[in-house]
C-alpha cells in the first residue's frame, strides 16, 4: 500500500447500505474495518429503508463520477421495493468491485476479466493456498445464484475442474455430492450438507451464512459430521466470509490501478 501511495495511487471504496438488515450491517462493518486495517479510504453511505430507486440511482451516478472513488459496492439484498438489477447496471463496470455488472459477468465467462466476484474468488484462493489443484477433479457446486453459484462454477471450470451445478430441483443431491472431490455449498439452507453426503477425503467449502432463531451462525454444511469425512473443510464463521472481504480489498486496489 505504501508503494502504491508513493506512486500516487490512493484507493477509495464507497459502500452503500440501504435499510437496517442486521447481517448486512455486520458485513459492511467488517469491510470498513478491513479498509482501515490496510489503508484503503472508505466512505459509507447508509441510506434509510424508504430510499427511492431514483435517490439510490442518483447516488450511484454521483459516485461513478467521483474521482477519488475507485470502487462502488451496494450491499445486497436491497429492500423489496428497490430494483437490484437496475442498481447493479448503473454502477460503472470500472468501479464494479463486486463484479456483478453484466459487462464484468460476461468477461468472466470468456476468461478475460478485470475483477472476480469476491466470494467465489475467495473460495479459489482458499483452494489454491491449501495446495489443492482442481484440474480434472469432480467439483460440485450446490447453489446457482448469480452472486456465488454460477460464477463459482465458472472459476472452477477455468481451473480445469469437471463441474456439476446442483440446485433445489436436483433429483438426487446426495448422489451428486458423493461424487465430489471438491464440494462448494452455497444454497442458504442451514446444515443441508451432512457427513453422509461427503466422499471420504473430499475438500468441502462452506459459503453458507445462516442465522438460526437461537442466534447461532451456521453454514450450509453440518460441520461436525462433515469434518469426519472431509480431508479439508472451512468453518463458519471464520472461513469464506473473511476471504470475501480480502478479495474486496484486492479488487479495490485493482480498480485504483485501472
Ligand atoms: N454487494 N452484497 C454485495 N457484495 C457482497 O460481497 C456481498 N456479500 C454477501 C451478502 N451481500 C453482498 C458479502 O459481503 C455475503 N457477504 C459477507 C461478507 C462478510 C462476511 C459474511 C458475508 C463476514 O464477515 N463473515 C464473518 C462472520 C460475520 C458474522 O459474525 O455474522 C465470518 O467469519 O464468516
Amino acid at each position: 500500500m505504501e508503494k502504491l501511495k508513493e506512486s500516487g495511487i490512493n484507493p477509495g471504496l464507497a459502500v452503500i447500505i440501504v435499510g437496517e438488515d442486521p447481517a448486512s450491517k455486520i458485513y459492511v462493518r467488517n469491510k470498513k474495518l478491513a479498509c482501515e486495517a490496510i489503508g484503503i479510504r472508505s466512505e459509507e453511505y447508509a441510506l434509510p429503508a424508504e430510499t427511492t430507486q431514483e435517490e439510490l440511482l442518483a447516488l450511484v451516478e454521483t459516485l461513478n463520477k467521483k474521482e477519488d472513488i475507485h470502487g462502488i459496492l451496494c450491499q445486497l439484498p436491497l429492500p423489496k421495493h428497490l430494483d437490484e438489477e437496475a442498481v447493479i447496471n448503473a454502477i460503472s463496470p470500472k468501479k464494479d468491485v463486486d463484479a456483478f455488472h453484466p459487462v464484468n459477468v460476461g468477461k468472466i465467462m470468456i476468461g478475460n476479466f478485470d475483477f472476480l466476484p469476491c466470494t467465489p474468488a475467495g473460495v479459489m484462493e482458499l483452494i489454491k493456498e491449501s495446495g489443492i489443484d482442481v484440474k480434472g477433479k469432480e467439483c460440485v457446486v450446490v447453489g446457482r445464484s448469480n452472486i456465488v453459484g454460477k460464477p463459482m462454477a465458472m472459476l472452477l471450470l477455468h481451473q480445469h475442474g469437471t463441474v456439476t451445478i446442483c440446485h433445489s430441483k436436483t433429483r438426487d443431491l446426495k448422489e451428486a455430492c458423493l461424487r465430489a472431490d471438491v464440494l462448494v455449498a452455497a444454497v442458504g439452507v442451514p446444515e443441508l450438507i451432512t457427513g453422509d453426503m461427503i466422499k471420504e477425503g473430499a475438500v468441502v467449502i462452506d459459503v453458507g451464512m445462516n442465522r438460526l432463531p437461537d442466534k447461532r451462525l451456521v453454514g450450509d454444511v453440518h460441520f461436525e459430521s462433515a469434518k469426519e469425512r472431509a480431508a479439508a473443510i472451512t468453518p463458519v464463521p471464520g472461513g469464506v466470509g473473511p476471504m470475501t472481504i480480502a478479495m474486496l480489498m484486492k479488487n479495490t486496489v485493482k480498480a485504483a490501478t485501472l
